[in-house]
């Protein structure tokens, strides 16, 4: 009998108030269930939101550092949880045990920065342009959040929204993936032993459809952060914009990485096989388009598909497999599909393109890591997001047409660029259109104290990550102290002239 797993509203582990479960199976095999959980709907929601309000009023103000205190001790049961937690995010999701280990370990990273800024929860003071009277801000939360969060990375990325939004002394409701549910529920697990008070923390599971809806029609949600597709981040963003919901989106990447002629030929390769095929694909940063130019294309090319078609697919957990499964059977037959419009495009197909069913991956959704040569900008497969080990090689004459072509898709997220060239280095920093630049390295391994996010259709303007996540979850109050005993008037009694 699979595990039964529950919602965590109020303090309480519970049902689904409808009773119904769904399942969620394992992506390298798929015969295997990892657990069944309740399938929630606005009622479930409403229950959470309401808990949330209520352990509110106490937790803001629960001085900000002892807050960091309880988000430290979470930190420090995931280091001594965390090859049980990537042990199980190779099952749910199908990571390779490597990368499920980092994931973990951003999460940590994640955890123990909040804990420092419960230390510099600072605002900022300023003179007044009166005498005897000040200026001073402080950051406040904004009540309860509504997380959304996917599965490509599911334990880093609900601590990116979970963390910063507690230490700043909101509550929450998170809606984890419906593909990865018993990672968020052993996160949650996590935060109830490191000693949260009830309702600070509330998991409801289910699908987008109706337990996503649910959140951004609630009232008394004050911000939704959401990560996934840009299909999904307009709806939030719509549905938002009319009851004036703060909303954060990350959303999807065409990232690419430029290789200059000048180039480390077999540093570019190593950077493009751990962007193109790390975590098979499933990145929103992950190198789905690399821009050779044509000095160094062929080489680089011979050298990438003899390596890429060597790569060992196998189960995530065998420390020996270089790439793992794609997440589910829907997700094989889109990137499958792109492999067919590649071909129609004109597009020739170097490795891979298939579906992998060899020895102890025929119950899976393994992809063979594909390559692409003679994609011309513009095609389909160079335009929109795969989300899978599919890459496009794109042929250049020059430094400016590199950068045209990598500006060239609707998105912003990563990007890369190998040179020695200093002088072309800074200069394509200065010309790219994304949020995260690599000189020198893959479009991958974004590091948690860092600003996170795109340009364009990636997002909203907002960034996860380092301070300016907590941009995203706190309001600034503006206080003004007047010592003077009388009533002072800015802008009338005194005119600053310059
Ligand atoms: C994502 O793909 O949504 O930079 C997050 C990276 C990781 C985070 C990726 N640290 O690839």
């Amino acid at each position: 009998m699979a595990e039964k797993f529950k919602n965590y509203i109020g303090g309480k582990w519970v049902d689904a108030k409808s009773g119904k479960t769904f399942e969620s199976r394992m992506p390298a095999d798929w015969s295997k269930i990892v657990g069944l959980f309740p399938k929630s709907n606005k009622d479930d929601v409403d229950e959470a939101v309401n808990a949330a309000k209520k352990a509110f009023k106490e937790w803001k103000r629960m001085p900000v550092a002892k807050r960091g205190a309880l988000l430290g001790k979470v930190g420090d049961i995931m280091v001594k949880r965390k090859e049980e937690i990537a042990l199980l995010m190779t099952q749910e999701m199908g990571k390779i045990m490597k990368e499920a280990r980092g994931d973990t370990q951003e999460g940590i990273d994640t955890a123990y920065y909040a804990f420092g800024e419960g230390r510099r929860f600072f605002g900022k003071t300023s003179p007044s342009e009166l005498q005897n009277k000040v200026a001073i801000t402080f950051l406040c939360p904004i009540g309860v959040a509504g997380l959304i969060s996917p599965w490509n990375f599911p334990i880093a990325i609900p601590t990116w929204k979970m963390f910063p939004a507690l230490l700043s002394g909101n509550t929450v409701v998170l809606k984890p993936s419906s593909d990865t549910p018993a990672l968020a529920s052993k996160l949650v697990e996590i935060i109830i032993e490191a000693g949260f008070p009830a309702g600070v923390v509330n998991l409801v599971h289910g699908p987008g459809s109706t337990v996503g809806n649910a959140i951004l029609d609630n009232k008394d949600i004050g911000v939704v952060s959401f990560t996934g597709s840009s299909e999904v981040g307009r709806h939030i963003a719509s549905v938002c914009g009319k009851t004036l919901k703060r909303v954060s989106l990350e959303l999807g990447g065409k990232n690419a990485q430029i290789v200059l002629d000048d180039a480390d030929i077999d540093l570019s390769v190593e950077g493009v096989l751990f962007g193109a095929f790390g975590t098979a694909g499933q990145r929103c940063t992950a190198t789905s388009r690399l821009i050779l130019q044509e000095g160094i294309h062929d080489k680089l090319v011979e050298k990438l598909v003899k390596r890429a078609e060597s790569m060992k697919i196998g189960k995530p957990w065998d420390e020996a497999s270089d790439v793992g499964p794609v997440i589910n059977e829907s997700s094989l037959k889109k990137i499958l599909g792109y492999v067919d419009i590649g071909k129609n495009e004109g597009a020739k197909l170097m490795c891979g393109g298939y579906r992998y069913t060899e020895g102890d991956c025929k119950n899976g959704w393994f992809v063979k890591p594909t390559v692409f040569t003679g994609v011309k900008p513009g095609m389909r497969i160079e335009q929109e997001e795969i989300f899978g080990p599919v890459l496009s090689v794109i042929k250049v004459k020059s430094f400016e047409e590199a950068i045209d072509v990598l500006n060239g898709v609707e998105y912003g997220l990563s990007s890369s660029i190998y040179t020695k060239d200093l002088n072309l280095a800074f200069k394509a920093v200065e010309e790219i259109d994304t949020g995260i630049t690599y000189v020198n390295g893959p479009t991958i391994g974004a590091e948690c104290h860092m600003p996170f996010g795109g340009t364009k259709n990636t997002g909203n303007g907002h960034r996860e990550g380092g301070w300016t996540a907590y941009e995203i979850f706190t309001e600034q109050k503006t206080v003004y102290i007047d010592y003077s005993g009388k009533l002072q008037k800015a802008q009338i009694d005194v005119t600053i002239e310059k």
